[in-house]
């Protein structure tokens, strides 16, 4: 592929990614949460592109848009037949930036574009998946569409509310979906040859060893648990410092303990992170007597991770204690680290160094769909240099060279993907 058509590559990702960042709920910033109307007009848009790029388009029981790139003979049909899995995201987080998740549907959509317009088929079929809920910003879950396709759907999710109180069940309703059928999403292990991902890297270590792409070695574990912090309401005026039990004193004595935690562990790479705080009843004149807020604690190893999560619910206890307070806790996402597979890497280092590319390894801080698709099948991640490692960030970019070189990384892998390949 010579440099023209890599930049070609990457001046058509920018601009499908321009289209879809049009899409979003708020006028002046991009937000596109899980079965949103925005995320029903973004999956209509990346199933035309699908279609003309020579796929059969469906659309799963967790609004999954599935592009199905039929194998030599074109016999498949609604068979069950054996292929490869590109993947990613289309939702997004709140003031996202536009590259995080659909950057791997477009390069996905551009690889099998380019075979189709090749006439080139091969002995296992391609499915181009575009996931709607990995980022968890609407419902108390993360990463259910991919966990549906894995399988592992769980019914409990059904009942999980919005900010606005709308269950996860009756946004699949509105959405045109049915709850009772979201098992049906499955994928069997024997369809599923391997999942490949390709994502911007979301931090700066491929800048700073100037390297416009990477190969994740495994995707860091992660935990989501909503804290509940319970004290009692009083008068901002008259209730001495010295009588109250005020849940967002406490509260936030909880959220520096889970830093100096967190800090505390560097060679577990552990990260503490509090993105969410609701504080009740939200009168300046009244002392809190509640306070609710998710920590999303994160390390390259689980063993390090849970132990941090029982240091800090146990001093969340002794802050709480100490204040006249109670506290509450509920892990509602534990995703353990996920390695790739190492002859799934080696097949991209390849490709790379067919480009004539370094092959650096790296850990991926950010959760994936390839944390789901690992319980199904072999994974890898193709990572694009991060301009500044800025993401979940509308600064976040990545430039049209280095998303030229990862689709045409991306071809040069399946072009060489042999099934047979796979350790038993
Ligand atoms: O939170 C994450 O790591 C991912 O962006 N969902
Ligand atoms: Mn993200
Ligand atoms: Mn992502």
């Amino acid at each position: 592929m010579t440099p023209a058509e890599i930049e070609r590559l990457g001046e058509r990702a920018e601009a499908m990614l321009e289209e879809l960042a049009a899409i979003s709920e708020d006028a002046d910033r991009l937000t596109r949460r899980f079965l949103t109307p925005e995320h029903r007009r973004a999956a209509h848009l990346v199933g035309q592109w699908m279609a003309e790029a020579g796929m059969a388009v469906s659309e799963d029981q967790l609004a999954t848009v599935r592009g199905h790139y039929a194998r030599a003979g074109g016999t498949d049909g609604a068979n069950r037949v054996p292929r490869l899995l590109i993947g990613s995201h289309i939702d997004t987080v709140i003031n996202a930036g536009k590259y995080d998740g659909m950057f791997g549907v477009v390069a996905g959509i551009l690889a099998v574009e380019h075979f189709r317009d090749a006439d080139k088929r091969f002995d296992f079929a391609i499915d181009v998946l575009a996931f709607g809920d990995e980022e968890g910003s609407r419902f108390p879950t993360v990463l259910s569409s991919s966990a549906a396709l894995a399988g592992n759907f769980e019914q409990r999710w059904l009942a999980g509310t919005d900010a606005d109180g709308v269950a996860l069940a009756t946004a699949m309703r509105d959405y045109g979906l049915d709850p009772d059928a979201a098992g049906g999403a499955a994928l069997t292990p024997e369809e599923a040859l391997a999942y490949v991902e390709v994502h911007i890297e979301q931090g700066p270590v491929l800048e700073h060893q100037g390297a416009p792409l990477g190969i994740v070695t495994s995707i860091a574990g992660q935990f989501r648990t909503r804290v509940a912090v319970r004290g009692m309401a009083g008068h901002a005026g008259t209730v001495p410092m010295t009588l109250r039990r005020d849940a967002l004193v406490a509260a936030s004595e909880m959220v520096v303990a889970a830093e100096a935690i967190a800090k505390a562990h560097p060679e577990a790479a552990m990260v503490a992170t509090v993105g969410t705080l609701k504080v009740m009843p939200g009168a300046a004149n009244v002392v809190p007597d509640g306070v609710d807020f998710v920590l999303d604690l994160r390390a390259a190893s689980d063993a390090p991770r849970h132990a941090a999560l029982a240091t800090f619910m146990a001093r969340c206890e002794e802050i709480a204690a100490a204040r006249g307070c109670t506290v509450g806790f509920d892990t509602y996402h534990d995703c353990p680290t996920a390695a790739c597979a190492p002859w799934l890497q080696e097949g991209l280092a390849a490709s790379l160094e067919r480009l004539g590319l370094p092959a650096p390894r790296l850990v991926s801080g950010a959760g994936h769909d390839g944390q789901s698709m690992s319980k199904l099948t072999d994974f890898a991640m193709l990572f694009v240099r991060c301009r500044d490692g800025i993401s979940h960030n509308p600064l976040e970019f990545a430039a049209t060279t280095d998303m030229g070189l990862a689709v045409a990384a991306l071809i040069g892998f399946i072009a060489a993907f042999d099934p047979k390949q796979r350790p038993a």
